[in-house]
Parts: structure tokens; sequence; C-alpha cells
């Protein structure tokens, strides 16, 4: 299938040597059963390298980095919100086509985008626990369809050595076929019987993750940063722990220019729809972490 792997290996040929049509639908569905699928060349590469990255390079370099002189997320670690601002807000990027028609599938055509946010895994950091990075919807854990999906878009190939992330296939089941009655159980879940992957990817490849598919950052023992994108899109009835991401993270709420709402495709604007939109006269308010 050209460009996409969603068995989690490398993207195939057909037999008789032809590329198959992207299967959006049976891309869900292994996201349904794995908790992840990898989707090949899903995005221009080009366009990630030489526009993308400076971008990010400098937002993080002038912006995030001075705010937030300490890693949010374990030594040399930093999950920082992305400007919604050209390039971020791109379509080749927020609207990317095989990406969305797998979106369509798993959260429905009326799906939002969550938060634009990215994870930088620095040189020399190390590896995480396994966890997920936001609580599941209920104490008792029913077979719900995924309702939250992230998006991870590297802005480097991640090779074994500079901290690609790592997930447990099948982990967003281990909940509901556990005995496990609170949340706060979630975390001893016995992970470690199922298979986990430490996924490589090509600049241009990206996974799409149900929220509760356990997953961790690994070591980076490069001399390089590991930038990665992670766009999180939900159904339109979810929401993030908003409080916590504004009053103890620092999250600033999403907030888009009207010009630049207006300029997007019109089959795209609705995902933005609960983000605040600025008039043009109206700054947008500073898109980073206030200071710790
Ligand atoms: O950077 C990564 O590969 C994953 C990071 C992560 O899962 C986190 O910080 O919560």
């Amino acid at each position: 299938m050209e460009g996409a792997d969603a068995s989690g290996r490398a993207s195939q040929l057909t037999a008789d040597g032809t590329k198959a049509l992207f299967d959006a639908g049976r891309a869900a569905r292994v996201v349904g059963m794995n908790g992840y699928c990898i989707v090949r060349s899903a995005i221009d590469p080009t366009f990630l390298r030489d526009t993308v990255r400076p971008a990010f390079d400098a937002h993080f370099t002038s912006v995030v980095l001075p705010r937030r002189p300490q890693p949010n997320r374990g030594p040399g670690r930093y999950q920082a919100v992305l400007p919604l601002t050209a390039p971020f807000i791109d379509p080749r990027l927020v609207g990317a086509d095989m990406i969305v028609r797998v979106l369509d599938h798993l959260l429905g055509p009326d799906f939002v985008l969550s938060l634009a946010s990215s994870h930088v895994a620095l040189p020399g950091c190390e590896q995480q626990e396994p966890h997920i990075d936001y609580e599941p919807l209920f104490d008792t854990f029913l077979p719900l369809p995924p309702y939250c999906v992230y998006v991870h878009i590297p802005l480097v190939d991640l090779t074994p050595d500079n901290g690609p992330t790592e997930f447990w296939s099948g982990s967003p089941h281990m909940a509901i076929s556990s005995v496990i009655s609170s949340l706060r159980e979630f975390s001893s879940l016995p992970i470690d019987v199922l298979p986990s992957d430490k996924v490589l990817l090509n600049v241009g490849d990206v996974v799409i993750k149900d929220m509760r598919c356990f997953h961790r950052g690994t070591a980076n023992t490069t001399d390089q940063a590991r930038p990665m994108l992670s766009l999180i899109y939900s159904r339109k009835w979810y929401r993030l722990p908003y409080e916590k991401l504004y009053k103890e993270e620092g999250y600033p709420p999403m907030a888009i220019k009207k010009k630049d709402l207006d300029r997007l495709p019109p089959h795209l604007q609705p995902m933005f729809r609960f983000c605040r939109v600025a008039e043009p006269e109206q700054a947008l308010e500073d898109q980073t972490q206030p200071s710790a």
C-alpha cells in the first residue's frame, strides 16, 4: 500500500510490483487492535526538512527554552505547544490527506485538533517509564473506541540511538480486560507481558496512536536533538484536561488568527472550531509556557 504500513512493518509492493492504494480503513483498524499504526510517507519530507524543521528549531530555541529552561518531561525532555501559525497549520501538516482519512475513520469526520504540540529529546536524555499521557475517561474500563489520537511526526529520521518512541501493542485493551478497579492502579498494569517496538521512522513517516496506548521516549545517546511534532486530535466531545494543562503546566489556550483560519481550505477549518479566533488587530496570546 502506498506509503502506508498499517501492519507496523515496511511498506509493501503488491505481487506484480505495483503499489496498492492506501487503505485508511485498514490503518484505523490496526490502531483499534494494536493501539498504534505507522503510516509511511504521509507528509512531504522536503517540506518537513526545509520549512517545518527550521521554524520549529527557531521556535524552540528562541521562545520555548528561554521561557522554560527546566525540562518538563524528565531530564533533557520537553513537551512544548506549537503556535497556530505557519508553517505549523499548513494543510500539508495538519491536513495531510492520508492522516486525515485515518482520523475520519477513528474519530468521525467532525474531529477537532485538541492540541498542537511537540516532543523534544535532547542529547543524553534517558529512557522514560512506560505511560499514557492523560487518564482514561472512566474508572471502570469500558471497551470504548478511540476518542483521542496522537499523530507523531518526527523532524529527523528516528534511529535506534536518537530516542525513538517505544509502543506497547495492544496496551489500550490491557485495562479493559484487567481486574483493576481505579485509575490510580492504571500505571501498575503488567504491560511487560505485551510486545513492544521502538519504532524507527524516516522523515515523512508518522505514527498514529490511541491516547490510551502505553509508550515511552527512549534514550537519546547521540549528540543531536530529536524533535518530533505531536498533534493531538479527538472526537468533538472529548476534552483534554485543559485546566491542568493551563494552570499546572502553563500551556496557553489554543488560539488562531482569523486571517490564518480563513486561508485554510474549508474542509480543514472545522478542526479549529474550539480554538479562540483572534481578530486581525488582536495579538495571539503568547503561545509558550510561562516561566516555571
Ligand atoms: O519523546 C518521545 O518519544 C515520547 C515522549 C513522551 O511520551 C512524553 O514525554 O510523555
